[in-house]
């Protein structure tokens, strides 16, 4: 009677072990990583809270449509229709941009890059390529960083080319609460879909 007593008792701190588990993880929002990374897998979570900010975009007047797709590559990512077709959209600099809220503030601490796979067709342009910013404000300052996005990557049977994008910027003991994300027209006159995936903050190079 004891020993069943005994193993009744353990089931039970077992259980419970496991809850607390599985509750703590939840509260994380799947730990540290989930914080800082968005590979936009979960169907029911959509774009994750990403969206378009387009009182802020910069010489950008072309329709633009973010949704969520999960078709194209065989797992979710977010898909931005672009338009730069128009020739005010073909200056140099046209922005159009993304940003998100953080549900809790990212530490800054040991983190020197934002990176994201980014998936464009070449035969959707005659010209120009794609460059990517970072911008975000915190108490005492602001991280801003742009970098030009390759245009060579891997091909795809679809014929979309896949892209690694990085933003390097500066190291700053900073908590930010939200980033804006541009995808920059630079002299293109690309009309059609680009896709991001697996936005993160990566830590300083070693
Ligand atoms: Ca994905």
């Amino acid at each position: 009677m004891k020993r069943t007593k005994l193993f009744a008792f353990a089931a039970v701190v077992a259980a419970l072990c496991l809850l607390v588990s599985c509750a703590s993880k939840d509260a994380g929002g799947g730990g540290a990583a989930a914080a800082y990374e968005w590979n936009f897998d979960n169907a029911g979570a959509g774009t994750d809270r990403w969206e378009l900010t387009p009182s802020e975009f910069y010489q950008y007047t072309g329709p633009i449509n973010l949704s969520w797709d999960d078709q194209t590559f065989g797992n979710g990512a977010l898909k931005i229709d672009l338009d730069f077709s128009d020739p005010a959209n073909q200056n140099n600099w046209s922005e159009p941009k993304l940003k998100i809220d953080f549900l809790r503030a990212v530490n800054l601490r040991g983190l020197g890059a934002v990176s994201f796979d980014f998936y464009f067709d070449p035969s959707l342009r005659n010209m120009g390529q794609f460059q990517t910013q970072i911008y975000a404000e915190y108490t005492g300052g602001k991280v801003q960083a742009i970098s030009p996005i390759s245009s060579s990557g891997e091909t795809l049977e679809n014929g979309f080319v896949k892209v690694k994008a990085v933003i390097p910027f500066e190291p700053v003991k900073a908590f930010l609460t939200n980033i804006r994300l541009s995808l920059v027209g630079s002299d293109t006159d690309y009309v059609g879909p680009v896709y991001i995936d697996n936005i993160r903050f990566d830590p300083l190079a070693q």
